[in-house]
């Protein structure tokens, strides 16, 4: 690309496009783009010093909290809570959501769902992880402190998602509703560039990832979709191959740009899956919709769920469309 624009400079131009924006969605997008760039150099660092290892403490879902996790989480809701745009944020790492009732809160018209750092099982492996965020409108009134409604609402209300995976090379990648752009951190200069313009998921693929290690908990759908996937299937020649890097951002990343599916389901360890349905799977499942690929729980849309609870788990398939409609006939036929 010739003369890529940064981040920065894409965000605003969109805004153009909005003759009544305050520059307020603008603004938040500029704080989690700071943000990222601060946790990526910390997990550039890693192992380095003492941030690696655990802090001894678990988070709300029982997991033990590596320092890193820790970090991220502070850094986002502090670059979040330093400017006016946000009324309140819910994030994996803490179990009731943060209300900012400073006074430049006041009129904070957004809420934002974020799952700081994904994957941190890895962390201490050096396996790429990732940050995943989501954006929505307060439905309470301005001005009153945000309330658990405000978070509570389906993905389909969603104005903006994204995710930055920190791999071989950070990205951040988003929407706002009109399609999908993933920037690229120039780590010299410090800057996100547009590198992936217009993102579309291939329709279909060859790519399965799920751990398999859970096989024998899985439904009936899931393994026999699995095992659909397994047979070579002689007429069109279409070997499968599986792959499961155990970290969301990263599977989810791959498949956008190669096609695939990936699949995290019910199973008895985790009746209602282990991905949470605000931060983890409304924000991929906006994404991929944008990028023309498909999210549900293996029978309705992600995105129409309507949660209940801040850290609601659900089943999860998310990838190219016409895979995730051929694992949904598997998990209709023999549910
Ligand atoms: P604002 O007044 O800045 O909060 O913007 C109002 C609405 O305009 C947002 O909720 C978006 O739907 C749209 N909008 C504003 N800025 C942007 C932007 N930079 N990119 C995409 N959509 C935007
Ligand atoms: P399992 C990481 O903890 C995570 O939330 C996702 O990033 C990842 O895809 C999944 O859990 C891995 O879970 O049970 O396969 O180790």
């Amino acid at each position: 690309m010739s003369n890529p624009i940064t981040l920065g400079e894409f965000v605003i131009e969109k805004q153009g496009q909005f003759p009544y924006a305050t520059g307020e969605l603008s603004q938040l997008l500029s704080s989690i783009r700071l943000a990222a760039k601060v946790v990526n150099r910390e997990i550039n660092k890693a192992g380095l010093g003492d941030v690696l290892g655990a802090v001894g403490a678990q988070n709300v879902q029982g997991e033990q909290q590596m320092k890193l996790d820790v970090y991220a989480d502070e850094m986002f809701i502090k670059a979040l809570r330093a400017r006016g745009e946000v009324c309140g944020v819910g994030s994996e790492e803490n179990e009731d959501f943060i209300v900012f009732d400073e006074e430049i809160h006041s009129n904070s018209k957004y809420v934002v769902l974020i799952d700081p750092l994904d994957g941190s099982s890895n962390i201490d492996v050096n396996v790429s992880v990732g940050t995943i965020f989501s954006i929505y409108r307060r439905v309470t009134p301005p001005g009153t402190p945000a309330k658990l409604e405000d978070f509570l609402q389906a993905g389909n209300k969603q104005v903006a998602a994204g995710y930055v995976v920190y791999g071989s090379s950070t990205m951040l990648v988003y929407t706002t509703g009109h399609g999908v752009n993933g920037f690229t951190l120039d780590p010299s200069l410090g800057v996100f560039f547009l590198s992936h313009p217009n993102m579309q998921i291939p329709k279909t693929g060859n790519i399965y990832s799920i751990n398999e290690g859970n096989y024998v908990h899985f439904p009936d759908g899931v393994k026999n979709y699995i095992k659909y996937c397994q047979e070579l299937d002689v007429p069109t020649n279409r070997p499968y191959t599986s792959r499961y890097i155990g970290s969301l951002v990263s599977d989810f990343h791959r498949n956008m740009l190669k096609g695939g599916i990936y699949i995290y389901p019910k199973g008895t360890k985790s009746p209602n899956g282990k991905l949470r349905l605000l931060y983890e799977c409304n924000p991929l499942a906006f994404i991929a919709e944008q990028a023309g690929g498909k999210a549900s729980n293996g029978f309705k849309r992600i995105m129409d769920i309507q949660p209940e609870e801040l850290h609601q788990r659900v089943p999860f398939f998310i990838g190219s469309v016409e895979m995730v409609d051929k694992a949904e006939e598997f998990m209709t036929k023999f549910s």
